[in-house]
């Protein structure tokens, strides 16, 4: 037996007994929960589950050395952890499994996400942080297989920040950034590239990271001579360890069955990431899985008689519990009744859960029975209606979805009837609608005080003198006055820190605020992201720089799938309000045309995407987000850093506001609505249109989501009668996006006299140089004659055809 000295020494064998047998205790409640679990779901009640069992001893192991403030960012495995500090309850766990859209109930993400995918509160019930230093948090898990891996990057950068740069308020967030981020992942997603991205990242920072590999051999179905060189995650990482020499990590390689040895590599592992603000990673080998990969299927498909046995005999709690009575710690007897109570435990508490899940479904069922038997009762279809009833209150254990659905049906058949009941009924189904919708729904955006939407705009000021500067200075000066003001934003990405970024927007302010704040970044999108992502969940305001527009597609997968859910998997628990700086439209060729706006568009619902036409509005967003508490997207335009711009007087507190629109030219015969730099050709074309007797209104966008909240596109299109919307993306992209707003959201249809046009980019991605543009994008001249189009349709004798 190895107990590491420094934390044992002070005990007795009492007290070290007392310990051993709680940790067991909670070893096998976890795999209780497990094999439930999956009854539960093999039996009907819950649709999947995906569970912990056989890697319950290393994550109690774990536990111990987690404190205070520290942060975990994991995967779907880790059920037994979130015991072990107290984060689940059996309870909890059950309500997970059912979906249980109480928040109360089901603190992981209300329902919304699939059990064992989990995370803390960080915030209050108003959107306030709360002080994280008092809890252990664990950022909101999400299920793609390495997805995890460039947050966690962040929240461990977050410690060194903290430790390392002044003036911060620290209170709610850390202690001289002694906090660790701990990360796990199973030994087959070790193959993403987001894992070794992440890796050396944080090799190449030196944050306080700690990763541990659960290693089972196995990912699903596929071996590890499938997924690894050499089959052994930690032997092909050997290179990173550090030396006398050279920065790198601590690698520690542990048996996944002994909890002694455990314990004491994750006390060694916390020590050396906590003081010293070394990255650890700790493959943790000879893990098992008792009950396969997930409800959807067996492992004995795969796995032969001889890995099977052995798995039953390496089965971590099985080993732990055979070490305990090796060391007497206790007897097998005691662990028999030990075990007995566990399973009642967790079967009472299955059952608690499951009553709670039901109760208030059960009592809408009834709400809806009696209104639809009353029109049953009163209606010429009562057969019809009857047969719906019975069926609905045949279900003993129903689902929203049969409760609804039987309501709305019953209006059909009263369609053309008119009584008192059949209002009841329409009133109950409307409320009942409004009532749970929420529950699937909200959360995609902050629903705090601080949502960017109620950010009032603050217009630029100009003192007498209108020097005109280059754009890429208005936005260093802002950028200057931000980090002035706020001691917790920084900014990070490829060339951003030495040269102040490739267009100089933040020049010299790395010598100005420092390497930490100012920061140059490996070329790795993703983890950049990451990097945003996890400083924002710990209360930094991040700027995560990513060079052009079109590498934003390395990071898209983290966008989406992680930053734009962040508040809607945790229903507002969590937020990490990253701002992501960006710069395209408008340049030339396969690579750098920056224009796959439609794609990002659909991808990051959740995030907002501002699309400034100036610098001036692009300062002004970025001093809009820092008061608020969301995500963003801002997309400068490629061609507007050298363009020249009044100086306002103002830098540093104008605000552009968020799904506002601007009208930029007055018109009477055509809308054309256009964002970025394609504007510059539609005031052009509107120029050369007016010269033929043309008069076009043109709106800039600006913000793409949220999107025109006033409404003023339709106002526009009232007053003209016909819409056209110019975009250099592909033709069902943003362009599509925009007109559906238009149509769909703003009914402009109703005023409509011409088709609504949209002019939008070829299909294929935009050819190089000048003559590449020209035959790619829509030119002015496509501008000028798509509209002439529109006008000689509707006036052919005043618009004679062009060609
Ligand atoms: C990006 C992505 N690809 C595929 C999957 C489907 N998937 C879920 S878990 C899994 C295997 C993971 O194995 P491992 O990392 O070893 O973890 P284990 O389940 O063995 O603990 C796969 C392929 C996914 N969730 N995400
Ligand atoms: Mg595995």
């Amino acid at each position: 037996m190895k107990i590491n000295p420094n934390t044992k020494t002070e005990i007795t064998f009492e007290d070290f007994k007392t310990e051993v047998i709680s940790d067991y205790k909670l070893a096998v409640t976890s795999r209780e929960c497990s094999l439930l679990g999956r009854r539960e779901v093999l039996t009907g009640k819950a649709k999947f589950g995906i569970f912990g069992d056989g890697k319950e001893v290393p994550q109690i192991a774990w536990a111990k050395a987690f404190n205070n403030g520290d942060f975990r960012s994991g995967y779907y495995r880790d059920q037994t952890f979130m015991m072990a500090i107290g984060q689940l309850t059996i309870e909890q766990f059950f309500a997970g499994l059912y979906a249980n859209t109480d928040l109360k109930e089901e603190p992981m993400s209300a329902g919304r996400q699939m059990g064992g995918h989990f995370a803390t509160h960080s915030l209050d019930e108003n959107g306030n942080w709360k002080n994280l230093t008092e809890q252990k948090n664990s950022s909101a898990d999400i299920s793609p297989t390495a997805g995890q891996m460039p947050r966690l990057l962040g929240l461990a950068q977050a410690s060194k920040i903290y430790r390392n740069v002044e003036g911060i308020d620290t209170t709610n967030f850390s202690k001289e950034g002694n906090e660790i981020a701990w990360g796990t992942i199973g030994n087959a997603s070790t193959s993403e590239g987001l894992f070794f991205e992440t890796i050396n990242a944080a090799g190449v920072l030196q944050v306080p990271m700690v990763i541990s590999v659960w290693d089972d051999e196995y990912g699903i179905s596929v071996h590890a001579k499938h997924q690894t060189t050499k089959e052994n995650i930690s032997e092909i990482l050997k290179g990173f360890q550090r030396d006398d020499n050279s920065n790198g990590y601590e690698i520690f390689r542990v048996n996944g069955w002994n909890y002694a040895e455990l314990i004491d590599t994750y006390q060694r592992a916390a020590k050396v990431a906590r003081k010293e603000h070394v990255p650890v990673m700790i493959h943790v080998q000879e893990l098992t899985q008792p009950q396969g990969h997930s409800t959807s299927g067996s492992h004995e498909r795969y796995k032969n008689e001889e890995r099977l046995a052995w798995e039953a005999e390496y089965d971590c709690n099985a080993q732990m519990r055979q070490w305990m009575i090796d060391n007497n710690i206790a007897t097998d007897e005691e662990l028999v009744a030990i075990e007995k109570d566990i399973k009642k435990a967790v079967r009472d508490g299955k059952k608690a859960a499951w009553s709670s899940f039901i109760n208030p479904i059960k009592e809408e069922k009834q709400e809806a029975l009696s209104l639809i038997e009353s029109v049953a009762n009163t209606s010429a279809n009562s057969v019809f209606i009857s047969k719906l009833k019975n069926d609905l209150e045949a279900i003993d254990e129903p689902l929203r979805k049969d409760i609804l659905s039987t309501a709305r049906k019953t209006l059909r058949y009263v369609v053309s009837e008119n009584s008192n009941e059949k209002l009841a009924l329409q009133n109950w189904i409307n409320s009942y609608i409004e009532k749970i919708q929420p529950k699937y729904s909200s959360h995609l955006y902050s629903e705090s005080k601080h949502k960017a939407e109620f950010q009032k705009e603050i217009l630029p000021t100009y003192n007498g003198d209108t020097t005109e500067v280059d754009g890429r200075v208005i936005l260093r000066d802002n950028f200057e006055a931000i980090f002035n003001k706020y001691p917790e934003a920084l900014v990070f990405g490829e060339d951003a820190g030495h040269i102040g970024d490739v267009n100089q927007g933040l020049e010299g302010l790395q010598e100005k605020f420092g390497e930490l704040r100012v920061s140059d970044a490996g070329i790795r999108e993703a983890t950049i992201l990451g990097q945003g992502i996890g400083m924002a969940m710990r209360g930094l305001r991040p700027i995560a720089e990513i060079q052009y527009l079109d590498y934003i597609l390395y990071a898209l997968q983290i966008m989406s799938d992680d930053l734009a859910t962040v508040q809607y998997r945790t229903k507002g628990r969590q937020k990490a309000p990253l701002i992501v700086r960006t710069r395209g439209h408008r340049l030339e060729g396969i690579w750098h045309s920056g224009s796959q706006m439609g794609g990002i568009l659909n991808l990051i619902r959740g995030i907002h995407v501002l699309v400034p036409r100036n610098m001036t509005k692009a300062a002004g967003f970025y001093n809009t987000l820092l008061e608020s508490d969301e995500p963003a997207l801002i997309v400068e335009c490629l061609n507007g850093y050298r363009l020249k711009e009044k100086m306002p007087s103002n830098i540093g507190e104008f605000k552009t506001p968020i799904g506002v629109v601007e009208t930029i030219k007055q018109g009477e015969d055509i809308t054309l609505v256009s964002y970025g730099s394609t504007l510059r050709l539609v005031e052009q074309a509107a120029k050369e249109l007016q010269e033929v007797g043309i008069d076009a209104e043109i709106i800039d966008v600006q913000s793409l989501l949220p999107f025109d909240l006033d409404h003023d596109i339709v106002k526009s299109v009232a007053k003209t009668n016909r819409v056209m919307v110019i975009d250099e993306d592909v033709k069902g992209g943003a362009s599509a996006y925009i007109l559906d707003q238009i149509l769909n959201e703003q009914n402009a249809f109703q005023y409509l006299d011409s088709q609504p046009k949209t002019l939008a980019a070829k299909p294929h991605r935009p050819a190089y140089g000048t003559d590449g543009d020209y035959f790619s994008k829509p030119s002015v001249e496509d501008i000028f004659e798509a509209v002439y189009d529109v006008m000689h349709e509707a006036n052919p004798s005043d618009f004679p055809k062009l060609r």
